[in-house]
């Protein structure tokens, strides 16, 4: 990386926020990422940038389907006046912003990249390893950079039956404490959304619909949940993540998107495949962060692809609608 460019990039940051970001603050974990050319020129001038995981892309789909679609949403983004930037751990590295060399590298590789939650960044770099970042871990490096907005299929949240196995997913933990604005489809109905939206208020997380009352299940539009909050626009969502930033808030943002309407009647298939994929993994005992990868993938087989082709939909319906606020709250500024 060029390092002049790389240098800018961080004074920038360190202007956005209030405090001295932990890049300036110590040399030392500059040398430990790298940004790439792209997101680190946008950040310097301020442009639109969205963040992205990688997990989805190891875990949540079968390869080469990861692949294309990783591609086809960095390119949404990219239509959309805004800067992707791809979020992963690569030989001990984190990185932000992948090239397409390294994007392949981590598709191909599936679910052999361990999958990094925020406790797990410790070790993948401390072995040099490889590792796909979920949205707590994807959250931190965001974070860590300045990046504003990050977009997602679903994130994790309270397991049902989490009053006997305290499975929580520590994405909700992370949203609590970071200032940043996650564009997702809702959760699945793989989790308790009740708990997970009670959950999301106690950490102090603003949740809002997208042009809807109801709080969206993932794959259907309905949660029988209603919102906590609705907004209506990309400029309504910047003026939030603005004064979120502005009150030095140290709390997250969701924003839910529906899936768009012509993917939604597949829910209800999906939802009985749902059920079933739930009773299998408590009678195989699968349990802890291997759970929502097996329950993704089973429900995939026993939809026969259905329930892919809904989640990249909503995918990059989400990567749309996320590049539409970044560029928002780009021009707020
Ligand atoms: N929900 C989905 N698809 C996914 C995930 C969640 O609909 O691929 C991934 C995300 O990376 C999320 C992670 O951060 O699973 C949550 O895992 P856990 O439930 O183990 O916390
Ligand atoms: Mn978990």
């Amino acid at each position: 990386m060029d390092s002049s460019s790389s240098s800018s990039a961080l004074s920038r940051i360190s202007n956005l926020q209030n405090h001295i970001s932990p890049l300036e603050a110590n040399n030392k974990l500059r040398s430990l990422i790298k940004i790439s050319p792209q997101v680190s020129e946008a950040i310097s001038n301020g442009r639109a940038v969205v963040a992205l995981e990688s997990t989805i892309i190891s875990h949540g789909m079968p390869y080469p389907q990861n692949l294309q679609t990783a591609k086809e949403v960095e390119s949404i983004v990219r239509e959309n006046g805004a800067v992707p930037a791809t979020i992963a751990i690569l030989n001990g590295v984190p990185c932000i912003g992948l090239n397409e060399e390294e994007l392949e590298r981590l598709a191909s590789m599936g679910k052999s990249v361990q999958k990094t939650a925020g406790r797990d960044i410790v070790h993948v770099v401390a072995t040099r390893g490889n590792g796909a970042t979920t949205v707590s871990a994807t959250l931190f490096f965001a974070s860590m950079v300045g990046i504003q907005v990050f977009v997602t299929g679903g994130i994790g949240g309270v397991h049902r039956h989490a009053n006997q196995t305290m499975d929580i997913s520590s994405d909700l933990i992370a949203l609590g404490r970071t200032p940043i604005a996650v564009v997702s489809a809702g959760i699945k109905s793989i989790l308790d959304i009740p708990k997970t939206l009670e959950y999301l208020e106690t950490q102090e997380v603003y949740v809002a619909a997208y042009k809807s009352d109801e709080f969206p299940a993932f794959f259907t539009e309905k949660s029988g949940c209603k919102a906590p909050s609705r907004v209506d626009s990309p400029e309504d969502c910047a003026r939030v993540i603005d004064a979120n930033t502005k009150l030095n808030r140290h709390a997250g943002i969701l924003f839910a998107v529906p899936i768009p309407k012509q993917h939604s009647p597949a829910g209800n298939l999906i939802e009985s495949a749902t059920q079933r994929a739930l009773t299998e993994a408590r009678e195989q005992n699968i349990t802890g962060n291997a759970e929502t990868p097996f329950l993704l993938a089973r429900v995939n087989e026993l939809t026969g692809g259905t329930s892919l082709a809904a989640n990249i939909a909503l995918v990059k319906n989400n990567a749309l609608i996320g590049s539409q606020i970044a560029v928002a709250l780009s021009q707020l500024k």
